[in-house]
């Protein structure tokens, strides 16, 4: 043990009524929701990025927080390899989701990053081994270092790509070796500052092109996990080519991998795309490319990523409700992809976060269960469309212009409008909290 977090017990589930800050009051890992333990609806994963290698700085200042493991020795690597996996230990997440770049030192060459990312991923194989905590997914960090300052797979130099595809290539090995379910690309800088020096045309003909790749590697290697995309409209570039779900499925359709690669939807993104995060899902649902989630929630006040912890529950009520309306996860889970604020200082504080985040998403997915099990949304929204299954409103999808309009006149159709009912329905769905 490093001591780092003082002696803080495993956080146990002690009921609504519990007066413990240090325990859970809703997520019950073992207890059965919709005929699967809690933990396995939730699939619950702790990101290592913000709790381990952001040192707590703003635009305007820089590290607040005092961590014994901030350093870029491999020394330090491993330090914060242990303490990472006491607090996942601690918070009985069965997950953790990692890039490169948060896990190694960052060599001066292509080379000695992957040899320190090989090191530490053996590190990682058997704290993984001791604990029985898992991989939900690995990505790449390119982003960070100031040679992917004009983007990654769409840099104007080749270089820059040619870099890039290789440290995936090395990130989705180490993803593999460990056993991880799903391989991450968010386009950190895949976007553009502004348009006067932009070849969007090329720009975009290369992240298909370095999807392509992933892809072909995947199939190569045999890998069984989902690749996964993560929209984002704007942050850090102004413009980025991943704005929404819609458009993720637009660049897949063009590309031909709409059957290949899903999405990763994340809270704070949805928001900054102008969306809800259960639109996002819905959307994604309907399009056959749901996967996972990265779960924070915006200020909605700031207009940026603030990735703070989620603590709305009627929000994750909603979110859930998507999730189990496509099926619930396959391969995906729940990524706190939330960090502390800048003042939260001590260790405690980032237990506490996440205990706040895991019951918040468990209190939201068991009124989701209840809305669905008890079945009145459902029911409200099939008799709205109920019209578009009796015989009249099936024959529309396979007439033309010309024949409906004929028995528009024939029949004399004069439509009556009819409620939407919004209020009864937004009633309805407090009635579960
Ligand atoms: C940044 C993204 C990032 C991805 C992983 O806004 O959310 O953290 O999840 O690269
Ligand atoms: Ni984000
Ligand atoms: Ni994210």
């Amino acid at each position: 043990m490093t001591g780092f977090f003082k002696g803080i017990q495993q956080i146990k589930y002690e009921g609504p009524a519990s007066d413990n800050d240090f325990a859970f009051r809703h997520y019950n890992p073992d207890e059965i929701v919709m005929g699967k333990p809690m933990k396995d609806h939730l699939r619950f994963a702790a990101a290592y990025w913000h709790s381990f290698a952001w040192e707590g700085g703003d635009p305007f200042g820089g590290r607040t927080l005092d961590r014994p493991w901030f350093g870029d020795s491999m020394e330090a690597a491993k330090l914060k390899a242990d303490v990472a996996f006491e607090m996942f230990q601690i918070l009985n997440v069965p997950y953790f989701c990692f890039h490169d770049a948060d896990v190694r030192p960052e060599g001066n060459d292509f080379a000695t990053n992957t040899r320190n990312l090989e090191e530490i991923v053996d590190y990682f194989a058997g704290k993984m081994d001791e604990t029985g905590v898992k991989l939900l997914w690995g990505t790449a960090n390119l982003f960070s270092h100031r040679r992917f300052m004009s983007g990654a797979a769409t840099n104007p130099d080749p270089d820059v790509f040619a870099f890039s595809a290789a440290t995936i290539k090395t990130c989705m090995d180490a993803t593999v070796k460990l056993g991880g379910e799903n391989y991450v690309l968010w386009g950190g800088r895949e976007g553009y500052e502004t348009l006067l020096n932009t070849d969007m045309g090329r720009e975009r003909a290369q992240a298909g092109r370095m999807l392509q790749m992933v892809v072909d590697y995947k199939h190569k290697i045999g890998f069984k996990g989902g690749i996964l995309i993560e929209p984002k409209p704007q942050e850090p570039t102004k413009h980025q080519y991943d704005y929404d779900v819609a458009t993720v499925y637009g660049f897949l359709k063009d590309f031909g991998l709409e059957g290949e690669v899903q999405v990763n939807i994340e809270q704070g993104h949805a928001i900054l795309a102008g969306h809800s995060f259960e639109h996002e899902l819905a959307l994604a649902r309907e399009l056959g490319i749901f996967g996972s989630i990265d779960m924070n929630r915006n200020d909605y006040q700031s207009g940026w990523d603030t990735d703070q912890f989620p603590n709305n529950v009627p929000e994750m009520t909603l979110a859930f409700y998507e999730v189990l309306r496509a099926g619930g996860f396959k391969t995906g889970g729940t990524n706190f992809d939330a960090k502390l604020r800048r003042q939260s200082l001590d260790p405690e504080d980032l237990i506490l976060a996440h205990v706040g985040g895991m019951d918040a998403c468990a209190a939201g997915l068991k009124a989701a269960v209840a809305m669905l099990e008890d079945g009145k949304l459902e029911a409200a929204r099939d008799a709205r469309y109920a019209g578009w299954d009796a015989p009249q409103g099936l024959s529309l999808m396979t007439s033309d212009l010309t024949s409906i309009a004929a028995r528009v006149q024939s029949e004399n159709i004069n439509p009556s409008p009819k409620s939407g009912r919004q209020e009864r329905l937004e009633n309805l769905i407090n009635r579960y909290q």
